[in-house]
């Protein structure tokens, strides 16, 4: 017998179906016959926040009433994906909406497609928002996400006839868009630039200008826990209008100018995953929504109170600092406890770390924020102030801990030369009371390496929380053949919300009837990939073969470069006649990635990657064994749909740069391989699902120090491994450009004299392992129990579990009673 635990629906089908009519005709204004797919998306989803509504007025007041403390996250992304299906599984109400749909006529799969998906995040770091949020509410735990309702979000990707990356923009609210609730009557005033005046003794900020942030609520629906939390994205909006009235005709233009410059504020995500760039209108987006969030906390928490004892505001709320985007918050809560409430500044100081904690998502370091004091002080001169007066403090107390000059010198907040500069993650670490990375290995290299002076001094700061995807939407929604079986394998669902009972299914590895089944699942995923691929994209890919994916942003250091080298390689063996073409096991290679805008070397491995696809795709010494493709405009919905569809996964960075990565637990959890190194999470997935089912290849983090020590020379690696110089020279030999020689100069190049990241050097390693991939693929059977032990063993990667170690760790806090 099967335990199904999934939530009892609060709707029946007939309901559900009166409530689409309902919206169909009332709010849509059409009847059922005139409607389109578009319509019913629109109506079913404004039915399923109504059936949420109770549950979210409940989850609130018992949170500002009850005694749990909640939980801000607060992030500058949350790659929220679409919202229909995904609310629909965790209300319970699935089954209802399909049959409903269906019952006026409708396929249920083109309604849900009809959602345009909100793109509101660059990468790993907005997805895992995304995730967290999700797990926070199913574990019925009270948090707000809050964020910017960006009206662009991250551009379009398509690709021109030369196979260059093209960036459109992504005006995704061009359509109705029933999710976020735009609440008005809850707006906060934000104000930036002016002067800090002296009145006495007394410091007083006269803002030059304000903005006001309106919020846009969406429900966070957790799974099966009767709660709803909110995802609280703000919307930057003028004050201006009125003055549009004062205007005689000629000024008339000139008069709407300061409400688009208002309203610039939430325009557009910036594109940069990783290598922020420090532009004002980045810093203005940051203090929005950070200063808009603080101010409805207290709005929230304090409701109706002039002077609220804001000393107890570490017991009603905890900041979580996604990255050093919201780190500004920290200033601006000394601000709003000093100028506003009239702390002293050591009760705000107490408040103010009591109730932050930051989150650490790199290793590179130009990720971390460094913002020119002299931008600080023109946008937020009283923050400046306080930012200085953070860090003399902080010195003080340093000079209290250890008598080391130098080490208190590299520790400053504000540095000391000529243009001083603000160090985002040593305020974020100065002003809180946890620092975490997202993977064991990250976390260590934090302690060890990038914040090493301050966990020598402050070593119970720092802690690690591994990251976790949510199962909900990346295997029940995305995979629902492997969540059947799984199901099945162990007699109940409730996997679905404690994912460590997925290692139930290790003794189901033995039986091979039952390894056969999820062979057979994979296969049927492969072949809706391949369907779905014809659809949206025109390929045509042969789920017969290995599908082999590569899904991420483009970056050096994630080392696309060295799929696709490899690749070449390949080609090149057969095009010489060493290989022969009877003896290549077939192979299908995706790859999904959108580069930053500005990054040139990023976008020229783009264009080489498409280049490659066309010549080997066309070419017919290969027959199809080896397949390239590209889809554009990789996002949530192509990742739901490639990565159950996926034999191997490439998780292939330089060891000691990606800081935990999160695509490798999708993939494992939905039953594909790791070809990897020692890098992030990749560690941590290896040891659980065990190095015989893991492919392990590539320099350490020792290795690799040691290589930068000795002075690295790519050119060796170049004229040592002859595969490896075949390959470059058939990219410098116009091969993949049309016989131009000067296509790719400038990536051929960089691998050859510098190659940051050892590409080359890992290359050889790289290679020798696809012996073994092959050898396995080559028995369906044994392939398939190592992937079915990935899945059975890769449960601790639930972000339910994160949640869980954060909520031990650094919140201190629990679900609502
Ligand atoms: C981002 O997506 C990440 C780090 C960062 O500093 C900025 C952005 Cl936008 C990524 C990491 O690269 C990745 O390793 C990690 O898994 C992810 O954040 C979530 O922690």
């Amino acid at each position: 017998m099967t335990e199904i635990t999934a939530p009892k629906s609060p709707v029946t089908t007939a309901e559900f179906t009166e409530g689409i009519r309902e919206q169909l005709k009332y709010g849509q204004g059409v009847t059922p016959e005139q409607a389109t797919p578009a319509d019913v998306y629109v109506a079913s989803s404004l039915v399923v926040r109504h059936y949420l509504q109770d549950a979210w007025f409940k989850t609130q007041q018992d949170m500002v009433n009850g005694h749990t403390k909640a939980v801000g996250y607060l992030s500058a992304e949350f790659l929220i994906g679409k919202q229909l299906r995904n609310a629909l599984l965790n209300a319970g109400m699935l089954d209802q909406f399909d049959a409903a749909v269906e019952g006026l006529g409708f396929d249920p799969q083109t309604v849900v497609d009809s959602e345009y998906e909100p793109a509101l995040g660059n990468g790993g770091l907005g997805r895992l928002a995304a995730c967290y949020v999700d797990s926070l509410a199913s574990l019925g735990v009270p948090a707000f996400g809050y964020g910017i309702q960006y009206r662009y979000g991250i551009f379009r990707q398509e690709f021109d006839e030369e196979g260059r990356q093209i960036e459109k923009p992504e005006y995704w609210l061009a359509n109705d868009e029933p999710w976020g609730h735009v609440d008005y009557n809850r707006s906060q005033k934000v104000s930036f630039g002016g002067d800090v005046i002296e009145k006495n003794g007394k410091k007083i900020w006269k803002p030059a200008w304000s903005v006001r942030a309106v919020p846009v609520d969406y429900m966070v629906p957790g799974y099966a826990s009767g709660r709803v939390n909110t995802l609280r994205l703000w919307s930057a909006r003028s004050y201006d209008e009125f003055d549009l009235l004062t205007f005689n005709k000629s000024e008339y233009l000139d008069a709407v100018k300061p409400k688009v410059k208002a309203e610039d504020i939430s325009k557009i995500l910036y594109p940069e995953d990783s290598t922020p760039e420090g532009k004002q209108l980045r810093l203005e987006q940051q203090y929005f929504f950070v200063a808009a969030s603080i101010q409805d906390v207290i709005r929230v928490f304090y409701p109706g109170q002039d002077k609220p004892d804001l000393t107890t505001l570490p017991e009603k709320i905890t900041f979580q600092l996604n990255d050093t985007h919201p780190v500004i918050g920290i200033p601006e809560l000394m601000r709003v406890l000093i100028d506003e409430y009239d702390y002293d500044w050591d009760t705000a100081w107490d408040i103010t770390t009591k109730t932050f904690n930051y989150t650490c998502h790199t290793l590179l370091p130009e990720a971390l924020e460094v913002w020119p004091a002299s931008l600080i002080g023109e946008l937020l001169p009283r923050h400046l102030d306080i930012i200085k007066e953070i860090n003399q403090h902080f010195l003080d107390e340093l000079k209290t801990k250890t008598r080391d000059k130098e080490k208190i010198d590299r520790m400053r907040i504000v540095t000391n030369e000529e243009n001083p500069k603000v160090r985002m993650a040593y305020l974020a670490t100065a002003g809180g009371s946890h620092v975490n990375g997202v993977a064991e290995l990250h976390s260590q290299l934090l302690k060890d390496v990038t914040l090493r002076d301050f966990s020598d001094l402050y070593p119970d700061k720092f802690t690690n929380v591994t990251n976790g995807v949510t199962p909900r939407r990346f295997i029940r929604l995305a995979n629902p053949r492997l969540s059947a079986l799984i199901t099945e394998g162990l007699g109940t669902d409730k996997w679905l919300s404690d994912l460590e009972l997925l290692e139930g299914l290790v003794p189901l590895a033995k039986d091979d009837e039952f390894v056969k089944k999820f062979a057979a699942v994979k296969q049927a995923n492969k072949e809706d990939f391949a369907a779905y691929a014809k659809r949206e994209y025109g390929f045509d890919l042969d789920p017969n073969t290995m599908f082999n994916s590569m899904i991420k942003r483009l970056h050096e250091y994630k080392r696309q470069a060295l799929k696709i080298l490899a690749l070449i390689a390949k080609y090149a063996d057969i095009k010489s006649g060493k290989v022969s073409i009877d003896d290549v096991q077939p192979r299908t290679v995706i790859f999904g990635a959108k580069a930053a805008p500005g990054y040139y070397l990023a976008k020229l491995t783009i264009q080489l990657i498409n280049n490659v696809a066309r010549v080997v795709n066309n070419d017919p010494d290969i027959k199809g064994k080896l397949q390239v493709y590209y889809p554009w405009n990789y996002n949530v919905r192509l990742a739901q749909h490639l990565i159950p569809a996926t034999d191997l996964d490439e998780q292939i960075s330089q060891a000691g740069k990606e800081a935990s990565g999160t695509g490798n637990m999708k993939f494992a959890l939905n039953g594909a391989l790791t070809v990897g190194t020692l890098d992030g999470a990749n560690v941590e997935i290896r040891e659980k699902v065990g190095a015989e089912n893991f492919f392990l290849f590539g320099m350490t983090v020792d290795e690799v120090e040691a290589l930068y020590e000795k002075g690295y020379m790519p050119a060796e690696y170049y004229e040592r491994d002859p595969r490896l110089k075949a390959a470059i020279d058939m990219v410098s030999d116009g091969t993949f450009s049309n016989g131009d020689r000067n296509t790719y100069a400038p990536l051929v190049a960089d691998w050859l004299t510098k190659d940051w990241f050892m590409t080359l050097a890992d290359f050889t390693a790289y290679s020798k392992i696809q012996s073994d991939i092959e050898a396995l693929y080559r028995d369906p059977l044994e392939w398939n129990r190592k992937a079915l032990l990935n899945v059975a063993n890769s449960g601790y990667f639930s972000s339910d579990r994160s949640i869980q170690d954060y909520l031990e760790r650094i919140w201190h806090t629990g679900p609502l009673a």
